[in-house]
């Protein structure tokens, strides 16, 4: 008979013993005397069984074949020389094995073959939804201020998390524009002691549907057409409109996409939302029902709409550019968490307001946002799709005192999140991933699979056991279990139906419009007559404008001025409700930290513009030098280095430009570099005409504009009009003074 390999023979023998001890009452090999470990399943926790001596898991190497203690999931490339996945070295990467330089390749080049067959499959099936995205590491603190409310203890005062958060579009490919209209993603992944949680948001505090059935159909609508495949990451198309429009439910975040929440200045200038209603608990036992908030330290700024499209082109990048340049700057960007809260009274009702409706919002003045922690995002990714790509997301993941309510959207999702991982990260296993490691301990009966990169030791991967010392054991809510809250669940039918609660879909669109300020809707008019007006199909837009003349006359007349369609009138009687000026982005002042400013200059007046730039700079702006062209400027003195020309500046990159001088004829095009250009006429023939499009573009995008020295006339060049809101002139510390304070506001 066959000689048996002599591992497999000593697990054999093992598992016999094992067998037999459990059969017979015998004690259990490998495991302390009989009286220590009886039959029965044990009670008490104790270590799992230590190896057996015929047992080895193979030592821990990085992926480039450092021995342990190498951080395993940074390292690459760190090596002196070139080696194949299994470590050979090298001599030749550049050429395929053949038989002879003119010859055939040959098949045995197993290198060749490992380099295409790896390259073949770099890429993984991006995101259904959220394909785009850009993240960041960061910190959480806790405020301690929930406590009385959780006992999550990542929320507990003075803990800190590390957290990863990623930003996204929702409807556009992995390589699509940053600065589209639409849905942005605000997902963070709480590394806590007591596991995962992720907190799956977005910077509208609605969502299209009450019903997770609803999912594929929204999303269909929102995608490119099937036929021809456009367009790309908009929803100024007719299948969007058809469906938005059919299906009222969605009135509500529509008009938040059409507002300029639909824009964003940067994903550091956004609020998060939870959107669901959630469920916390106490020590005690005690719950409360919550919404979740990020409130961004930057305040909420928006692109205007031109702009954005501007930057689509110009810069598609736009958002994931600005993140991780404020990192690396060291301008963190820093959001507070916080939670309305609402008596756990079992209706889910707060003021009239079903909390189960993710259709619905509570007004800030009915129920305050009390911040409980603080998050500050500090690190860059060190690649791209090792982290921000696998990265995965659940809003499953949950640590004990957070729990989730009965809001169909948000149990669709507890079953969606997990399901498209698997087919995402290629298996179960993918939270073996290092961005997705719990930092809690893990001790799961969760086995083999695709990818499947723990050794487990011992025998029984199941419950009860004895073999492993009936080990590990189940906790309880003094150890630290996540124990579902036992909630009510209503006495009821089984039925396909949703409750009447859920059928206004009017009142809060209205409430959102009249928390708007004069120039927030004039944005949101617009919105909707370009959006509409892409649309093909009449019946949509009369549709579109039916519905919006159930959420205000003046709203719909004016978008079917620009249809040249005629207004219809409502058909349900419009809401009395009481605006929300927490919904508004106007009035407030904030920081400018980050906020960049363009200076044009021909290098002329340098004094002043070194003096501005420093300034700026010790005010955490961002000072960016435009000139003719590239290099340093003031060669003789302390020069000032150009970051911007002509030729690559375009008004979209900057917050504020600001005019340092009228840049001189270009030599070639005008003579004399030094020739002074002091009146409007000159200047407009004279001057390139890229700075005239920089200004007037800036101004038409309501951007705060200074000048000075000969500065203002390239402004009135431009077409500016005389002492226009929002541009400032005369000496350049007055001038970037007022340019600051507008940039606040
Ligand atoms: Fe998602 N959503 N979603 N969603 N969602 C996904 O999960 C889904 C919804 C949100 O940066 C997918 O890993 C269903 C609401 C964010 O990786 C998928 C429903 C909110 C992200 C999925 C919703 C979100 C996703 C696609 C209706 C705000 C990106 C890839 C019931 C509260 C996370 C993935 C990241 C991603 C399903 C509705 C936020 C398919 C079925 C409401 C921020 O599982």
């Amino acid at each position: 008979s066959e000689k048996k390999n002599p591992v497999t023979a000593a697990a054999e023998k093992a598992v016999e013993k094992v067998q037999k001890a459990m059969r017979t009452g015998n004690e259990i090999p490998g495991a302390p005397g009989p009286e220590a470990v009886p039959v029965a399943e044990p009670t008490e926790p104790r270590e799992p069984l230590p190896p057996k001596p015929d047992q080895r898991g193979p030592d821990t190497y990085s992926p480039t074949g450092q021995a342990t203690g190498v951080p395993q999931d940074r390292v690459a490339q760190d090596g002196a020389y070139l080696t194949t996945a299994q470590g050979a070295r090298l001599h030749d990467t550049d050429h395929s094995l053949k038989a002879g330089p003119r010859g055939p390749v040959l098949l045995q080049d197993h290198h060749l073959r490992e380099k295409i067959t790896h390259f073949d499959h770099e890429r993984i099936p991006e995101r259904v939804v959220h394909a785009r995205g850009a993240a960041a590491h960061g910190v959480f603190r806790g405020y301690g201020s929930a406590a009385g409310i959780t006992k999550a203890g990542f929320l507990a005062e003075g803990v800190e998390t590390p957290v990863y958060v990623r930003f996204s579009t929702v409807l556009g490919s992995r390589g699509s524009a940053d600065t589209v209209r639409d849905t942005r993603g605000f997902a963070t992944k709480f590394y806590t002691q007591e596991g995962v949680f992720d907190l799956v948001g977005n910077n509208i505090p609605v969502f299209f549907i009450q019903d997770a059935i609803k999912f594929p159909d929204i999303i269909h609508a929102g995608k490119p057409h099937p036929d021809r495949e456009i367009p790309q990451a908009q929803s100024a198309h007719d299948t969007f409109w058809d469906f938005v429009t059919l299906h009222t439910e969605a009135t509500h975040h529509t008009l938040w996409n059409m507002s300029d929440r639909g824009i964003p200045r940067s994903y550091r200038m956004m609020e998060g939302f939870g959107v669901h209603t959630f469920r916390l608990v106490n020590a005690e036992g005690a719950t409360t029902l919550v919404k979740f908030h990020w409130k961004p330290r930057l305040g909420v700024h928006s692109l205007v709409w031109e702009e954005a499209q501007l930057t689509g082109g110009v810069d598609p990048d736009f958002h994931r550019r600005d993140l991780a340049d404020a990192i690396e700057a060291g301008a963190y960007p820093e959001w507070e968490l916080g939670v309305q809260t609402f008596p756990d009274t079992g209706d889910h009702m707060f003021e009239g307001i079903d909390l189960l409706d993710p259709t619905k919002i509570v007004p800030e003045e009915l129920a305050p946002v009390r911040p409980i922690g603080l998050m500050t995002l500090d690190a860059n990714p060190s690649n791209y799709f090792a982290e921000t790509e696998q990265v995965a997301f659940h809003p499953g993941h949950l640590v004990p005192g957070i729990d989730v309510t009965d809001d169909p959207l948000l149990h669709g999702r507890l079953f969606s999140y997990l399901d498209t991982q698997i087919s995402r990260l290629g298996g179960p296993n993918f939270a073996q991933l290092p961005i997705n490691r719990t930092h809690a301990p893990v001790n799961d009966m969760l086995r083999d699979g695709m990818h499947q990169t723990a050794v487990h030791r011992g025998v029984a991967p199941y419950r009860p056991n004895s073999a492993d010392g009936g080990c590990p054991f189940l906790a309880g809510a003094d150890t630290g279990a996540y124990i579902e809250v036992p909630a009510e669940v209503p006495a009821s039918r089984k039925v396909r139906e949703a409750p009447a609660t859920f059928d206004d879909h009017f009142s809060q669109p209205r409430l959102f419009w009249l928390s708007m300020t004069p120039v927030e809707r004039e944005h949101t008019i617009a919105a909707y007559t370009f959006e509409l007006g892409k649309c093909w199909e009449t019946g949509i837009k009369e549709r579109a404008l039916r519905v919006l003349a159930n959420i205000d006359p003046e709203l719909c007349s004016r978008v079917a001025t620009g249809l040249g369609l005629p207004a219809p009138e409502a058909t349900v009687p419009l809401a009395d409700v009481a605006p929300s000026p927490a919904l508004s982005q106007v009035g407030q002042e904030w920081p400018t930290d980050g906020r960049v400013i363009g200076i044009v200059t021909d290098g002329a007046d340098l004094d002043a513009v070194r003096t501005v730039r420093g300034e700026i700079l010790d005010a955490g702006m961002v000072p960016l030098v435009i000139a003719p062209a590239g290099g340093k400027l003031g060669l003789d003195g302390d020069p000032v280095t150009v970051q911007r020309t002509f030729t690559t500046a375009r008004s979209v990159e900057f917050d504020a430009v600001l005019v340092a001088a009228a840049p001189a004829p270009a030599p070639d095009a005008y003579g004399a570099r030094d020739a002074k250009v002091d009146d409007a006429a000159a200047v407009a023939t004279a001057i390139d005409p890229r700075v005239l499009l920089l200004v007037s573009e800036a101004f038409r995008h309501g951007k705060a504009i200074g000048a000075w020295g000969n500065g203002p006339a390239v402004l009135e060049a431009a077409g500016l009009p005389a002492g226009a809101a929002g541009v400032a002139t005369g000496e350049p510390a007055a001038v970037l003074r007022t340019v600051s304070q507008a940039l606040g506001a």
